[in-house]
C-alpha cells in the first residue's frame, strides 16, 4: 500500500469499509500516490467530508491544490502519477476508451448502489456483525498508520449504532422494497458481466486492466468478500443470509473474476507485469 501515514503529502478522507472509498484507495495505490487515509464511521464522516472541501459523500482525496471529491475524479487524478500506456482510463485507442467509461459510469450508478442497499438491509439489523465490520475496518488501517476516532469502542458503538442505523435507512430508503429494486439491477450488471467474460478474455476492455475492472471488483467486492482486500469484511462474523449470498455470487464467473482481480491486480502497483 502506499498509505504512508502521517506526512504524506496528500490525504484521503473515508469511510473505511466503503466501496466507493475501495475504489479510490486501489488507485492511489496503484499509482503509488503517498497519502494517509482519514477513516470516519457513516454519519460522522459528514463534517470532515466537507471541511475537506467535498460534498458529504465519502471518498474526498485532499491535494495541496484542493479537494477531489468523487471516487471517479480521483481515479482520473491518479492516472496523472502512471505513464499513460498503463492509466486507468487513458492512452486506449477512442472506441475502447469509450467502452471503459461507458462500465465504469454505469458499475458506479448501478452496481455501486445496489450492492450497498443489498449489503446494508441484510448486515443492518445485526448489531454485533456491524460492530465487528466496523471494528475489523479500523483495525485494518491501524497497520497503515490510520487512527480509528479515540471514542469507538463497544459502548460508544452500541449508543451510536441505532441512531446511525435509523438515519442511513431513510437517506439511502434500505427497505424491503428498495432492496428487491436493487437485487434486480445486481443481478442485470452480474448477467451483462458474466456474458462478457464468457469468451474467456482476461479483462473486461481490451487486453488490459482499466478503470471498468477496478470499478467492478471494487464496487462488488462487499458482496464477494475476497481474499487480500486491504479493509476485508470479518465473512464468519455475517448473518447466514449475506454468507450464502456471497458464496453464490462468487461461484458465477464475475465473482471468480473479482476474486482474481483481488488476488493479481490489488497489491500491483502500475507498470509492466513483474519481470515482464
Ligand atoms: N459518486 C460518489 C458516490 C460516493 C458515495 O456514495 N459514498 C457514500 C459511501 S459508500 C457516502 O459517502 N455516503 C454518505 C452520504 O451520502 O452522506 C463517488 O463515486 O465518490
Amino acid at each position: 500500500m502506499s498509505n504512508t501515514g502521517a506526512g504524506a503529502p496528500f490525504r484521503l478522507v473515508t469511510i473505511p469499509f466503503s466501496h466507493y472509498c475501495e475504489k479510490a484507495r486501489w488507485a492511489l495505490d496503484r499509482a503509488g500516490v503517498p497519502y494517509r487515509e482519514d477513516p470516519y464511521l457513516p454519519l460522522a464522516h459528514a463534517l470532515p467530508s466537507l471541511r475537506a472541501g467535498g460534498r458529504r459523500t465519502v471518498p474526498v482525496l485532499v491535494t495541496r491544490a484542493g479537494a477531489v471529491s468523487d471516487s471517479t475524479d480521483i481515479l482520473r487524478y491518479a492516472d496523472a502519477f502512471v505513464p499513460s500506456e498503463h492509466a486507468l482510463f487513458s492512452g486506449e485507442p477512442g472506441a475502447r476508451r469509450d467502452d471503459i467509461e461507458a462500465l465504469e459510469a454505469r458499475f458506479d450508478r448501478e452496481l455501486g448502489p445496489a450492492v450497498r442497499r443489498v449489503a446494508y438491509f441484510h448486515a443492518l439489523p445485526d448489531e454485533e456483525a456491524m460492530f465487528s465490520v466496523m471494528s475489523g475496518a479500523f483495525r485494518a488501517l491501524e497497520g497503515a498508520g490510520a487512527a480509528p476516532p479515540s471514542w469507538f469502542g463497544r459502548g460508544a458503538f452500541r449508543a451510536y449504532f441505532p441512531v446511525a442505523r435509523a438515519v442511513m435507512r431513510r437517506a439511502m430508503r434500505i427497505d424491503a422494497a428498495g432492496a428487491e429494486r436493487s437485487g434486480g439491477k445486481l443481478r442485470a450488471v452480474f448477467d451483462a458481466v458474466n456474458e462478457r467474460l464468457r469468451d474467456g478474455r482476461p479483462f473486461l476492455v481490451g487486453d488490459r486492466f482499466s478503470a471498468a475492472d477496478l470499478t467492478f471488483a471494487a464496487l462488488a467486492a462487499p458482496l464477494i468478500v475476497p481474499e487480500r482486500h486491504p479493509v476485508p469484511f470479518p465473512f464468519a462474523g455475517l448473518p447466514a443470509v449475506l454468507r450464502e449470498l456471497i458464496e453464490a455470487l462468487r461461484a458465477e464467473p464475475a465473482g471468480a473474476f473479482v476474486q482474481r482481480l483481488y488476488r493479481e491486480q490489488r497489491h500491483r502497483k502500475a507498470g509492466p507485469p513483474a519481470g515482464g
